[in-house]
């Protein structure tokens, strides 16, 4: 029995390697384009994979998982998925961690106004600023899943006034929750700084537009950390360069590679990361993807197991 990988990094012996430590007697196959190492179909009971092509999986008849290589899951979504097989989001400590420290990186960012001391240091300036007082600083994020909420509890630790929005209430130690289409309002009229953490979704994609923007409080900043499709771009250009949000930070795009000739590369006030925010640690992934291995070979099933209804 085999295990098919569809590489979305280069570093494919890492990956073959962090498997063969966690399931040494696993048969590890690559997942070419032209599909010359998959060797017998029937073989293969597991995908590791980001997006294979549509209609890719039909050829595997004794399929029994396909495990996602990222924690988002819309380049999955909507290739043909066979019926009746799950597919298994990747909650990864090390992603979860490296997510923590981009989230809280640019938080400070513009919290401390770092921006504006890098511009001093560069004009020869000596400027002090005054210090706003996190306590009050009202921090916001859209998506209080996996990554958002281990980033609101340590945006909180470091004691910002921290808010979340999902789809369903939550109860977090010191964040205020607010939930559906009913309460983002609220939840946007507070937030300073808006952070997204969502999964793409037909009812997430262009979230954040004219309407939502404007909807924060003049000179809020947004970190997208999520998907590019979240965001109006034009819509985002516009709030700022009328004034009303100060700046952004982005690390995903509609698409991806940014095109070059793409207002984002050179507007003053936006800063770019190539969807980098935070990336799948293979040493760490294996071990939740080997654990659900051995839950399904001992006839459990695994987890977090994608909805096909809500679509992450
Ligand atoms: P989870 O599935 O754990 O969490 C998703 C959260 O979004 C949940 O709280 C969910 O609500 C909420 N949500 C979903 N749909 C809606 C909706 N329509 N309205 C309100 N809330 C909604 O995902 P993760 O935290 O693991 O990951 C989030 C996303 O981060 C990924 O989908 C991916 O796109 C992105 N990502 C980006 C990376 C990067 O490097 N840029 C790296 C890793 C992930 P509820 O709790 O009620 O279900
Ligand atoms: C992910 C990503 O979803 O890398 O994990 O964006």
């Amino acid at each position: 029995m085999a295990l098919l990988f569809s590489a979305k990094f280069e570093d494919v012996e890492r990956w073959r390697n962090a498997l063969a430590a966690e399931l040494g007697d696993m048969d590890f196959r690559l997942w070419t384009p032209d599909g010359a190492n998959i060797g017998d179909p029937a073989d293969i009971e597991f995908v590791l994979a980001w997006g294979p092509k549509k209609g890719a999986f039909k050829e595997l008849p004794n399929l029994k998982a396909i495990f996602c290589l990222g924690a988002g899951v819309d380049h999955l979504i909507g290739r043909d998925l066979p019926k009746g097989v799950p597919v298994v989001r990747l909650v990864d400590p090390g992603l979860t961690r490296g997510m923590r420290e981009y989230v809280i990186y640019w938080t400070l960012h513009y919290h401390r106004r770092f921006k504006e001391y890098a511009d001093s240091t560069a004009a020869g300036v000596w400027k002090q600023l005054p210090q706003a007082d996190t306590r009050k600083r009202r921090v916001g994020i859209l998506g209080l899943g996996v990554l958002g909420a281990d980033a609101a509890a340590h945006l909180r630790a470091l004691e910002f006034d921290v808010a979340g929005w999902s789809r369903s209430a939550k109860a977090l130690d010191g964040i205020e929750s607010f939930h559906g289409a009913d309460g983002l309002p609220a939840f946007l009229a507070r937030t300073e700084i808006l952070v997204n953490l969502l999964p793409l979704t037909p009812e997430t994609t262009d979230i954040i537009n004219a309407e939502t923007l404007n909807q924060l409080p003049k000179g809020a900043f947004v970190i997208n950390a999520a998907r590019g499709p979240h965001v109006v771009d034009d819509d985002l250009i516009a709030a700022i360069d009328g004034g009303h949000i100060a700046a952004a930070t982005l690390d995903v795009f509609h698409a991806e590679p940014l095109p070059a000739e793409h207002p984002f590369w050179t507007h003053p006030k936006i800063n770019i990361t190539p969807h980098a925010a935070s990336l799948t640690v293979p040493e760490t992934a294996v071990v939740a993807i080997a654990d659900n291995i051995r839950r399904i070979r001992a006839g459990d099933p695994p987890f977090p197991i994608v909805d096909p209804e809500s679509g992450y």
